[in-house]
């Protein structure tokens, strides 16, 4: 159904009277055009268009209870929803960016053959929705109204997705009806697909495909967020692209206002991969958060700017606890629209998670069914009370801690940016780059993580994961390096970048540092930005000097931060660092598509530095060993 009067006459016969005058308010060819081809298609009993008025959002909310996707728990407002025991977390295996033919990204994608791949989704989608109701659903991508943000429509079945995005986005009819047929904007649409027990049965005809060509992400039978929620990771590979054709960028990171010395807030941005500390870190106490998760990022006259595309947090429950999360724990003990997912719930409605610091239940339900300790599934593998990948849903306004910028047009200024992967025994806990294309090619580009229980798949694996991104890329990995690079060319003062390491061991296999650390590491850096204090050049970057921590540890933490400690964690690794060049630059040779020639240069010179040391001192050199640089 392309032409638009066509669709627009075959809405009007087939949707009853409030949802078409509700479309039809909007006046716009493409809208009308999607909303009829998928009406069509997926043949839904009923199509519901949310206007964002307080009795539509209620009717959503009612809908996921009523439906079984989501049950209330005792705290007045929270629910809790289970995804399938098959459908935990982001299936990258049947997620695909589909490639029309002679189109290429590289081999470290999964991709689809285009006109296969619409093929196999448009069967799954023919009568898909019979006897459910469509939810159509409009919002914004970043804060009304603002250079950055980008509109998108979200057809589901489910109203537990369409619930979840309203925690979670901006709600934008409103300035879809005052754009009328000005309004562009990307398109979803999910069905989880048959149901049994409220959850999606056909798990093994899961689908997320990724059309670029014309900007639509398709996701079926499943309901996992990171799958199904457009917005979020399906709407960044379709934002990539844009970014790059654009000379902007979309990344997976936080941004956070780090509170420095007499009222002083400078704005950090960190990607890190899932399960990696984000969220918590996001989350700091004494500092303010902006969002935990995606960023768009552009230059501003000359400076680099960046919005939360998101106002709520899809974070992880496990590990969250009183006294490491005093924010989340008081958000998620308030009345108040809050969604638990795949957490255990006990019959008086509690919700239990591993890690919470409370006595475990007895008994309960999870996302196997009725739960005991000891229960295994049909593999014999012992099922936790929750899972690993358990998450919690609310808008940030629940937090005490929330930055007054979050939907500022303009965004916040970056003075900072840091990568931080799951690293037992190379990166030392905190380090700033000598310039941006050395923090660009040597943290961003360089980073790996071992691997979570964030995607399907084995876990303790080192991956490969370029500023965290390589799940959500659409465009290869070279050009996505090279649009990193050129950003800072218009920049009058580029932000500074730094790594940072929370997972760092000794021989014996002893963390090297406490959770709370990591709030020191973004007070140096704050000093950093603001040239306030020295460091000390070593072979791979710039690190603190054992003074400035001292007094920064006894300021934060209260604690005595001892010299044997800081020798043991800023150490440098010269055999470890030397492998993990050599394991990066081959994989820029083999399996990237268009590397630019900038990033063998720059890690050849960390290479030669590295050796030099070396010969110097031996292969474990204590930072002592290294002289301050004023
Ligand atoms: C992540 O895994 O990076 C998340 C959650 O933020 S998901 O929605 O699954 O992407
Ligand atoms: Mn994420």
């Amino acid at each position: 159904m392309r032409n638009p009067k066509e669709a627009r006459s075959y809405l009007e016969s087939r949707l009853d009277k409030v949802a078409f005058e509700r479309i039809e308010r909007i006046q716009n060819d493409k809208l009308f055009t999607f909303i009829a081809e998928f009406v069509a298609k997926c043949e839904p009993e009923n199509v519901f268009v949310c206007t964002d008025a307080p009795e539509d959002i209620a009717f959503i909310r009612e809908e996921a209870i009523r439906r079984g996707e989501e049950h209330p728990l005792a705290t007045p407002g929270h629910t809790y929803h289970f995804d399938g025991y098959y459908d935990q977390a982001r299936d990258r295996k049947n997620t695909g960016i589909l490639l029309p033919k002679g189109m290429e990204l590289g081999p470290t994608f999964e991709t689809k053959d285009r006109d296969e791949a619409l093929a196999d989704i448009d069967r799954l989608l023919r009568g898909i929705m019979r006897g459910h109701t469509m939810y159509v659903r409009f919002f914004s991508l970043g804060p009304l109204r603002s250079p950055f943000s980008i509109l998108a429509v979200q057809l589901t079945d489910s109203a537990y997705v369409a619930h979840n995005e309203d925690l979670l986005y901006r709600q934008a009819y409103d300035e879809f009806v005052r754009l009328g047929p000005k309004a562009d904007f990307f398109r979803f649409v999910h069905s989880a697909g048959e149901l049994e027990n409220g959850v999606s049965k056909n798990v093994h005809l899961r689908r997320v495909y990724i059309d670029i060509i014309d900007e639509i992400v398709y996701s079926v039978n499943t309901q996992y967020g990171g799958n199904t929620i457009g917005l979020k990771k399906l709407a960044m590979r379709l934002a990539i692209r844009r970014a790059s054709a654009e000379g902007w960028l979309c990344e997976h990171m936080f941004i956070m206002g780090i509170h420095g010395p007499n009222g002083r807030v400078s704005y950090f941005t960190g990607a890190y991969p899932s399960l990696c500390g984000k969220t918590s870190t996001s989350m700091m106490e004494g500092e303010t958060i902006v969002g935990d998760d995606i960023a768009y990022l552009r230059n501003i006259n000359g400076e680099l700017r960046a919005v939360n595309v998101e106002r709520g947090i899809f974070g992880i429950i496990q590990g969250v606890n009183a006294e490491d999360d005093p924010a989340i724990w008081k958000a998620l003990h308030t009345p108040g629209e809050v969604i638990f997912s795949n957490v255990l719930v006990t019959e008086d409605g509690q919700p239990y998670w591993i890690g919470k610091g409370t006595p475990m239940p007895e008994r309960g339900i999870n996302h196997s069914g009725p739960w005991y300790p000891g229960k295994k599934d049909t593999q014999g593998r012992e099922i936790p009370p929750s899972h690993p990948n358990a998450r919690f849903t609310f808008p940030l306004e629940m937090l005490e801690n929330l930055d007054s910028r979050l939907n500022d047009p303009m965004g916040v200024p970056v003075a900072g940016i840091v990568y931080g992967g799951r690293d037992s025994d190379t990166w030392v806990p905190v380090e700033e780059a000598f310039d941006w294309v050395h923090g660009i090619i040597t943290k961003g580009a360089a980073l790996e993580s071992e691997s979570t229980a964030a995607t399907l798949g084995a876990e303790g694996v080192r991956e490969f994961n370029p500023m965290s991104n390589i799940d959500f890329l659409s465009i290869p990995i070279g050009r996505y390096i090279e649009d990193n690079l050129n950003i800072a060319q218009g920049l009058a003062r580029p932000p500074r970048i730094f790594s940072v390491n929370y997972f760092l061991r000794d021989r014996d296999g002893k963390w090297l540092n406490s959770k709370l650390d990591k709030r020191v590491w973004f007070k140096w850096m704050e000093l950093r930005v603001h040239d306030d204090i020295p460091a000390i050049r070593t072979p791979t970057g710039l690190i603190p000097r054992y003074e400035d921590l001292t007094v920064l540890f006894q300021k934060i933490l209260g604690s005595e931060y001892r010299l044997e400690d800081y020798v043991k964690q800023f150490t440098l690794r010269v055999p470890e660092n030397l492998a993990k060049i050599e394991r990066i630059a081959r994989i820029y040779q083999e399996q990237v598509i268009g590397t630019p020639k900038v990033l063998f240069e720059v890690l050849a010179e960390q290479k030669e530095r590295l050796l030099a040391a070396q010969r110097e001192f031996g292969d474990y050199i204590s930072p002592l060993a290294f002289v301050a640089q004023e």
